[in-house]
Order: structure tokens, then sequence, then C-alpha cells
């Protein structure tokens, strides 16, 4: 049977249609003076409209039904009644559970206009996911994906964050592989036909330091400069790669023409 038609594969080819919808819905609410509660309300509300649920709601004990990551915040930021303002940029992170299966996907947003640097930022993570994500094919070394990552990444001055990873998805949320950002080439594990993960990568304008806030799930830059991340959760094929939570809008990557 062909890989793209297993059980595995449409399950989570669903849920990462949800989750990737959901962010969808999200780009047309963020403008400055929205509150990234009110973009935890959409996700909630959203995916349970479809039929699905919000993996982070208690998972782990975590509060809410996304996460909201502005400008220094590096992941797993806590939505609350905090206002988004003209030249914030903001990650949010949604998982979607349908039929037991998971999808994971990460968008940043522009709240209003930003700064260059912060676009810089921006597109530099995306083009390093989307770099990693065309090198997959049944073979490759889980340190070929980190190893692309870093090298785009650090050939525009920006580092890559070490203490969180991508992570192997299905009917479990987190399982293995880890999925490094940075790595050598060649090194670690190879990728074999019908493996599920995400590629997540979170770069930081300064040093890649991070630190945990004492809520106890918020992490920051040490330094306070920005941070920013994508995600998508992919799948190895016999062919090369397929794609769990790509836009069907085409609103993969700010700014968002809606
Ligand atoms: C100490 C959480 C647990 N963890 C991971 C729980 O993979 C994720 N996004 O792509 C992801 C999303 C969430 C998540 C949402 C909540 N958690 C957070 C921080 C620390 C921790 O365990
Ligand atoms: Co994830």
């Amino acid at each position: 049977m062909k890989n793209s038609t297993i059980e595995s594969f449409s399950g989570i080819r669903k849920a990462g249609s949800i989750a990737s919808a959901a962010l969808d819905e999200v780009t047309k609410i963020i403008k400055p003076g929205i509150k990234t509660n009110e973009i935890d309300k959409i996700c909630f509300e959203f995916i349970n409209d479809n039929g699905a649920y919000s993996a982070p709601l208690f998972y782990r004990g975590f509060p809410k039904s996304c996460c909201t990551s502005p400008n220094h915040i590096v992941c797993h930021g806590i939505p609350k009644d905090k206002v988004l303002n003209e030249g914030d940029i903001v990650n949010v992170d949604v998982t979607a559970i349908k039929d037991g299966w998971h999808g994971d996907t990460s968008r940043m947003f522009f709240v209003g206009d930003v700064s260059v640097k912060a676009k810089k930022l921006v597109s530099t993570t995306y083009e390093s996911m989307n770099k990693a994500i065309k090198i997959l094919k049944d073979g490759i070394h889980i340190g070929d994906i980190g190893h692309t990552i870093q090298k785009h990444v650090e050939s525009q001055g920006f580092s890559v964050v070490r203490d969180f990873c991508g992570h192997g998805i299905g009917k479990i949320f987190h399982q293995l592989p880890n999925i490094l950002h940075f790595g050598e080439p060649k090194s670690g594990e190879r990728l074999k036909s019908g493996m599920v993960f995400t590629i997540e990568p979170m770069i930081n304008e300064g040093e890649y330091g991070t630190k945990l806030l004492n809520d106890g799930w918020t992490a920051v830059t040490k330094d306070k400069k920005l941070s920013a991340q994508f995600e998508h959760t992919v799948g190895i094929t016999d062919e090369g790669y397929e794609i769990f939570t790509l836009s069907k809008k085409g609103l993969d990557f700010p700014p968002y023409q809606t």
C-alpha cells in the first residue's frame, strides 16, 4: 500500500487541515488592540466546531487551547488579557486532535506595520523551515534537517534555539524522534517512509539562550531580543514528503493577503 493512503497519513491529514484552517481564521482577527485571549477563543471554537479537540488544553496542565508567543517569547506563551500593539510580531501554535490523530502547526503574524529587522527574522525563520522540508526523503539523517536550518539561519546573522525541538507525532502529541533544528550532516537516525514529525524551528534575533518565566510555561529569550517560529507536520513518503498543515487559502507566510 502506498503510504499516502495508510491510516496514519489520512488521519493526520484531517487533523492537520483543521489546525491549519484554525490559523487561517486567526489571520482575520489579528490587528493592533487584539488580546491574545481572543486568539485562544477563535482557536478553541473553530477546532470544536470542526469535530476536533485542542491538544494543548490541559496537556500536562497547560491552561489554554493554543500558545501565543509575541516578540521575545520563544514558545508556550499563555493566551491572556494582553493586548497586541502595532509593530508586534506573534506566533500562534495550534494542535488539533481529530479521530485520535494529531496535527500541529504554527505561524507568525504581523500586528500592523513591523520593523525591517522583525520582517527579516520572520522570513529567515520561514525559509529555514522550508529549506529543511525540501530535503526530506527516505534515507536522509535527522542531522541533515538541523544542519540545513542552522546553515541558513546563521548565514543571516541569527541563532537557532537549542532548548526546544520538533517531535514525532501521530496518536500521541509528542513522541520520538526528536527533531533538532541544528546539527551535523549525516548524523543521527535515518528517516524512513511512513514517519511523521514536526519541524518547528525557533530562531532568535540575538543569542540562542532561553529562560523559563515563573509561570512555569513561557520560554523567553535571555537577551530580551525577538524570536520567531513556524511549524509544519510532515510525513516521509516513498516519493519524498507530504506537508499535512499547509494553508488551503495560501496563508502560510505574512503579510497575509486576505
Ligand atoms: C514541561 C508544555 C509542556 N508543548 C508543545 C505543554 O509541540 C508543541 N508545539 O508545536 C507544543 C505545544 C504545547 C506544549 C502547548 C502546551 N504544551 C509547554 C511547556 C512545557 C511543557 O512541559
Ligand atoms: Co510541536
